[in-house]
């Protein structure tokens, strides 16, 4: 977090032991638990990037869903004992719970409680840093809690209040504090529309003729990484969600077949997706994934040496057509390959025949990747506005 003279400050979990916490996830009729464990696992690294330590985890066996506490009173009572021998403070669940039921269990256990959505909300609070990033991770806080609103007085009061807040007689609480997170969300969105247009105007205003290509895919597969590798720029982490601003830059693509003339396309690096992407967080981030809708192609990046890289594929798809993006053409970049033997990777080429197989710290299909995108620029240059630098040109005589 940036402080008033855009100092970096140590976030406050940097500076004292990270809160502990316990993960929870629901074993239902269909799933296997090897499965959930690599979810639980998941979730532990979302823990870790909010700052907590994951001290330990279970799978809850449930057939159907306790409609009161989600999990069922007895498994959640001796899930939040086995958490308290671990001296966690915080039962983190990997399911998505209603307001009531984070309620329930906070009630029976005495533990504070927070679900998938709310821990990836709270890494989005605490990473984002442009303008646009705080508006739309406010927009998508409050629509998170406006049916979850009990009454009690939330952080909302301080921004929007002051003379009036109190509504007239017979208005009780709790509608005091779903008019007020109505007010927010609607200043907050037509702060939204307002940088949306600031974002078009930029938009328009590069450099005509170049292809513009969006990075997209699983969080923490190495997009950032790709764009560093393409264009020099970038800062990757080991880390999940550690990009959410979306960064243009020109990368630099080769010579045209014909003419010899260089030639470049201009690259977004993108907030990266994950699985059960809180619809709210989808939905706020518009305007940034805007610059993934107006691309004329993506570079769909992948960790090729995860374990989970079939599922990572169908989370990636499926958000892609959730932000209207279904039919963009798309070259699949399967990245991290260094971290596989020989074998593995013929195994991978051959199930993708039609990927890159890549490794963005070495390079290594970087080289196919600046050809696929090479290909996408038309033939004929197309007319575009000469550079200052090259308007001051003057052509010698002779
Ligand atoms: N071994 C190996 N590590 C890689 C490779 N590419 C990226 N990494 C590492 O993977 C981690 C994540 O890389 P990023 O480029 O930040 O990933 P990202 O997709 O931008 O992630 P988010 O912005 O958090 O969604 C970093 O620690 C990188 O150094 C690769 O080809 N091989
Ligand atoms: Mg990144």
């Amino acid at each position: 977090m940036k402080g008033p003279a855009g100092r970096q400050e140590t976030p406050p979990h940097m500076t004292q032991a990270p809160t502990r916490c316990y993960l929870l996830a629901r074993l239902g009729f269909h799933d296997t638990p090897s499965l959930i464990g690599e979810h639980l696992a998941e979730l532990g690294e979302l823990a870790r990037a909010a700052g907590m330590d994951p001290v330990g985890r279970e799978q809850l066996r449930r057939a159907a869903v306790d409609a009161r506490t989600f999990y069922g009173r007895g498994q959640v009572e001796r899930a939040a004992s086995a958490a308290r021998n671990l001296q966690a403070a915080v039962l983190v669940c990997d399911d998505d719970l209603s307001g009531g039921q984070v309620h329930a269990i906070t009630k029976a256990t005495g533990l504070q409680v927070m679900d998938r959505t709310d821990l990836i909300l709270t890494i989005f609070e605490a990473r984002a840093q442009t303008q646009e990033a705080r508006v739309q991770v406010e927009l998508a806080r409050c629509e998170y809690e406006l049916p979850r609103l009990k009454g009690a007085w939330t952080h909302l009061e301080r921004q929007v209040g002051g003379v009036g807040v109190r509504g007239g007689p017979g208005e009780t609480q709790i509608e005091v504090d779903r008019r007020i997170t109505r007010q927010r969300i609607g200043q907050l969105k037509k702060e939204l529309r307002h940088l949306e247009r600031v974002r078009e105007t930029q938009r328009q205003g590069r450099i005509p003729g170049l292809p513009r290509v969006s990075l997209v895919g699983y969080t923490n597969a190495g997009k950032t990484s790709l764009l560093l590798a393409l264009t020099g720029e970038g800062e990757p982490q080991d880390m999940l969600f550690a990009t959410l601003d979306t960064t243009t830059r020109r990368a630099w693509l080769g010579a045209d077949p014909d003419s010899g003339r260089p030639r470049h396309a201009l690259v977004s690096d993108t907030v990266g997706f994950i699985r059960k992407l809180p619809h709210q967080l989808v939905a706020a981030f518009r305007s940034t994934l805007g610059e993934v809708r107006t691309a004329e192609a993506l570079l769909v990046v992948a960790d090729g040496a995860s374990p989970d890289l079939d599922e990572h594929l169908g989370v990636v798809a499926e958000t892609l057509e959730e932000i209207g993006c279904a039919g963009h053409p798309r070259l699949l970049v399967l990245n991290q390959v260094d971290r596989l033997t020989r074998p593995q990777r013929i195994e991978l080429k051959r199930r993708h025949p039609g990927a890159v197989l890549a490794c963005a710290l070495t390079g290594e299909g970087v080289p196919e990747v600046r050809e696929w995108l090479l290909d996408l620029i038309p033939g004929p240059p197309r007319p575009r506005e000469p550079e200052a630098w090259e308007k001051d040109q003057t052509v010698p005589a002779g």
